[in-house]
């Protein structure tokens, strides 16, 4: 179902939910835009670094939501097909605020499904949910906002007007005040990276009700902090040896399997596309911290057909995500770990063939 940005306001004003949200920083962010905005007695979660959720988390989220009157599911590109699991399990609308690209809309009456990006967002006016969170409510953090763009576009935010328009408004320089909002960012991020789900749904009460600055927070953190230095030192070793056995397929398409204690595949395949940016790169990765298996398919080149390539990794039954925006397409691919050597030469084949 879809509402108009009115109808929609009314309905989160009024509303006592259990908000669900992405475990990276500009979920975190988002579903802390959104608590200031609709007040307290909000609970939050996050799930378990898995895009299809098991019976067991969906049991978890019908107690946890037992106390609430609706489910608000932020910058999570579930399935529509999930979003139906929850409403039908917690037997409560679902409200799902996002803006990654998908064609899988619900059409469920109990789902009201918000995303100003779905059909893609090549001029990047979309660049984290949090920005779609602080549109539609216009109360915001512009700090908090801009980290979650350097969360979700990294350098890229840099040249995003968005981004610009968020450090204007602080009296920030969006190149020479960068680290201030990818700090921000990156705190979050270390805790994500090490699989610390428990600690990510805690910080959006902390940073909402906390009553003191959210970056200023975040950074004084020491728990956080050291699990950011612990991530960023695998983080430079992963990527190094990935640039070294990173193998030629055909052409430009370039692919390599490696693996590591953290979860760490996007940024390493963020930091190769950014390299090489003539090139389609492809990361094969388990981490092994949560045994989460994986394959994300990265390039700044604007000229690869990617929802297709998205499409045909889909029917061979596969979790498939992304985003297309100007040099920044990417799909994520969620696998089995046992599974992940099999996907990996499947997928590395599909887009051979659409290359040629
Ligand atoms: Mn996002």
């Amino acid at each position: 179902m879809q509402l108009e940005d009115k109808q929609l306001m009314r309905l989160l004003s009024n509303s006592n939910p259990l908000i669900i949200h992405h475990w990276d920083a500009d979920g975190v962010i988002s579903a802390t835009t959104l608590a200031n905005y609709i007040g307290q007695g909000i609970d939050f979660e996050s799930p378990p670094f898995k895009y299809n959720l098991d019976k067991n988390y969906l049991e978890i989220l019908s107690l946890k939501s037992e106390s609430h009157d609706i489910i608000i599911i932020v910058d999570l590109n579930l399935p529509s097909k999930v979003l139906a699991e929850i409403s039908s399990i917690t037997n409560k609308p679902v409200i799902s605020i996002d803006h990654h690209t998908t064609n899988d809309i619900p059409k469920s009456l109990s789902i009201v499904y918000y995303n100003p990006a779905k059909n893609g967002d090549p001029e990047g006016l979309w660049p984290s949910a949090a920005h779609v969170v602080a549109i539609l409510t216009g109360i915001y953090d512009p700090l908090l906002i801009s980290s979650s763009i350097a969360g979700d576009l990294d350098n890229e935010a840099k040249n995003n007007r968005i981004f610009k328009k968020y450090m204007d408004e602080i009296g920030l320089d969006p190149e020479k005040d960068f680290d201030i909002p990818k700090d921000c960012a990156m705190q979050i991020w270390g805790a994500e990276a090490l699989g610390k789900i428990d600690i990510i749904k805690n910080l959006p009460s902390v940073l909402a009700y906390g009553g003191i600055d959210p970056c200023a927070a975040l950074m004084r953190d020491p728990v956080l902090t050291t699990l950011r230095n612990e991530a960023e030192e695998e983080l430079n070793n992963l990527i190094n040896k990935a640039d070294t056995q990173l193998e030629k397929i055909t052409d430009y398409f370039y692919a390599v399997m490696i693996n590591g204690n953290g979860r760490l595949i996007s940024k390493i395949s963020r930091t190769l596309a950014s390299k090489y940016p003539n090139r389609l790169i492809m990361v094969g990765y388990l981490a092994k911290s949560t045994n989460d298996a994986s394959i994300y398919i990265r390039t700044k080149r604007n000229d690869i057909n990617f929802s297709k390539i998205s499409e045909k990794i889909k029917i061979l039954g596969y979790q498939v995500g992304g985003k297309s925006q100007i040099n920044n397409n990417v799909i994520g691919v969620e696998i089995k770990p046992e599974s992940l050597s099999e996907a990996y030469s499947n997928i590395v084949e599909i887009i051979k063939k659409e290359l040629a």
